[in-house]
């Protein structure tokens, strides 16, 4: 098996890219960055990612960026693992559906209010995400219909899901706490691979800020 390796901190969103690395469950190393400068900007990594962003996966020879795409990659290359309907199951496009959606209109949604940005509401008809309240109904009106995102069991869709309403709800506080939300993350989180990925970054990260 080609070797697994993940480029991260763990205040950021390598902690999903972990996640769903410990759901996969297969042996992965880890590159672990103290700070976003330093290292993560030297020429070493923009050579893996010239954004000097994390998470990056680094998958034998093949270099995969931007963490949702790390994710759904990961559900494709071990599909043992049944993290992603197969590609002649209807449900494929629902999964792509969601996560084309949380990566797109949801976080742009979210970081226009967390950062107060203003845009016209003229120009809201040529913004992909609209606004914060009508993804956040998008997502409530399906949450109301069922547990998991594509057809009755956890999917690739669910983690990443899981990880935004998290944000949007615990750290950026931008997302009402209500139960139809933090219920479906609580589901979610229950998993022993949340547990195991947690319990790896809050280490790390407990680590770095010892050692100041
Ligand atoms: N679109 C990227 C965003 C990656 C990103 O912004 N990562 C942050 C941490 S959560 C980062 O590395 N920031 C360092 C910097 O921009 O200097 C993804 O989804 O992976």
């Amino acid at each position: 098996m080609s070797s697994l390796t993940l480029y991260t901190h763990p205040m950021s969103r390598g902690r999903t890219a972990r996640w769903m690395l410990e759901e996969i469950g297969v042996p992965y190393e880890s590159v672990v960055f103290s700070d976003f400068t330093g290292a993560m900007k030297g020429a070493g990594y923009l050579a893996i990612n010239p954004m000097g962003k994390v998470p990056a996966l680094k998958h034998g020879d093949t270099v995969i960026t931007e963490c949702a795409a790390i994710c759904v990659y990961l559900a494709d290359a071990f599909p043992q693992k049944g993290l992603a309907p197969a590609l002649n199951d209807p449900q494929r496009g629902v999964y792509y559906r969601w996560l084309f959606f949380l990566a797109g209109p949801l976080e742009a949604a979210m970081m226009e209010v967390a950062l107060q940005l203003t845009p016209k509401e003229s120009d809201r008809i040529a913004l992909g995400y609209g606004n914060l309240a009508q993804c956040l109904n998008t997502i409530e009106q399906t949450l109301q219909q069922k547990d998991f995102l594509c057809g009755d069991r956890f999917s690739t869709a669910d983690l990443y899901m899981a990880e935004f309403l998290d944000f949007g709800i615990n750290v950026v506080k931008v997302i009402e706490a209500k139960p139809i939300f933090t219920d479906y993350i609580a589901r979610q989180q229950a998993r022993e691979s949340y547990a195991r990925a947690t319990k790896i970054d809050d280490d790390l990260f407990a680590k770095i800020s010892a050692n100041g």
